[in-house]
């Protein structure tokens, strides 16, 4: 071998490009969640907080799959899909600080928002009331021919109430280009995947007809990969498919929760196995230098900071645009 290639580091693999994407949002999404916490603490925050802390790699790999012409029903546990999907972390504070410029207007400080105009629908707090309109959606782009897809999130414990049931069925009959995502984060609230349902899952997709996958959500290489191939499906009217994303919680169900009914072995398991320390052990061995890795942890820091202040500085709703603006129809 010539010194000069000896000398010269590998180059990245080819795939680190898109690792290095999913690094800075899933980075991104946790730097703003600590952030949130730390306010919430504070009092700061106007709702409940609910986070997605270790399950970042499921939005950001679906997030990235699928085009900005696609629909995206997106959950609680899945601020990196609003983020990749073009919600900028000021809005985000705005939404949670209750400012007339966020997207309620100040209606709502909790979970429950999203940019329709970036085609993500905001969650429906009846669970998993998010399926049927992402079955709605998914049927629109049918009739319509226009291509699109739509991805909808829900957990294990969504998965009991017949509204999921019927939108699987419907799907799968009409073979809507509908991807559905169980993150099956083992506990829904305190009650344990083991009091929820028997089986696996991701088997249920037979009982459907359509296809189904189960896989470790906290690999976002692997989540990706099986977000593209459900993607391409979809799109190309070979009907929906059923993903089950293996995962855990790390944080308890909301602000308040501090999980004290999940065993510290399991949390412990879980926790080693961290979606975004694996990214950059994977990435590392690709060549990606600790310095980029870094940079991208410090670069969320500052936006972070920024959007903090810039949206706490912003004007609070009056009374009377809580009471009027956007809830009436303007008489045209
Ligand atoms: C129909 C319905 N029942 C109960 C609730 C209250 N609730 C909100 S989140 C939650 C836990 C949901 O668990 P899961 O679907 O597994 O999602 P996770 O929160 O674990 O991500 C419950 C019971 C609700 N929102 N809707």
């Amino acid at each position: 071998m010539a010194d000069s290639a000896r000398l010269t580091p590998a180059p990245p693999a080819i795939h680190s490009e898109l690792g290095l994407q999913m690094h800075r949002w899933m980075v991104l999404s946790r730097v703003l969640e600590d952030r949130l916490f730390a306010l919430w603490k504070q009092g700061r925050i106007r709702g409940r907080l609910l986070t997605g802390r270790g399950q970042e790699a499921i939005p950001t790999a679906a997030a990235l799959a699928v085009n900005p012409d696609d629909f995206m029903c997106i959950m609680h546990r899945d601020m990196a899909a609003h983020l990749i999907r073009g919600t900028t972390a000021e809005t985000v504070m705005l939404h949670y600080f209750g400012k007339a410029t966020g997207p309620s207007g100040g209606r709502d400080g909790d979970i429950h928002f999203a940019e329709w105009e970036r085609r993500n629908f905001p969650m429906v707090s009846h669970l998993p009331d998010s399926f049927p309109i992402a079955l709605g959606l998914a049927l629109t782009s049918l009739l319509r021919r226009d291509r699109a897809v739509t991805v909808a999130f829900c957990g294990e414990g969504s998965t009991s109430v017949g509204t999921w049931h019927e939108t699987l069925n419907f799907a799968s009959v009409f073979r809507c280009p509908n991807v559905f995502v169980v993150e099956n984060n083992q506990y829904a609230y305190s009650t344990p995947a083991d009091r929820q349902y028997r089986g696996r899952l991701v088997d249920r997709a037979l009982g459907y007809g359509i296809r189904g996958e189960c896989l470790d959500g906290n690999d976002v290489m692997a989540m990706h990969e099986a977000m593209v191939r459900a993607i391409a499906r979809a799109r190309e009217g070979e009907g929906p498919t059923l993903i089950e994303a293996m995962t855990m919680r790390m944080d308890g169900h909301a602000g308040h929760d501090d999980a004290a009914y999940v065993p510290d072995e399991l949390k412990a398991l879980w926790r080693a196995r961290d979606p975004i320390e694996r990214l950059e052990v994977r990435l590392r061995e690709d060549g990606a230098a600790s310095a980029l890795l870094e940079s991208n942890w410090s670069a969320a820091r500052e936006e972070v900071d920024a959007a903090v202040e810039s949206a706490w500085g912003a004007p609070d709703p009056t009374a009377a645009d809580l009471l009027t603006r956007g809830v009436f129809a303007d008489p045209a």
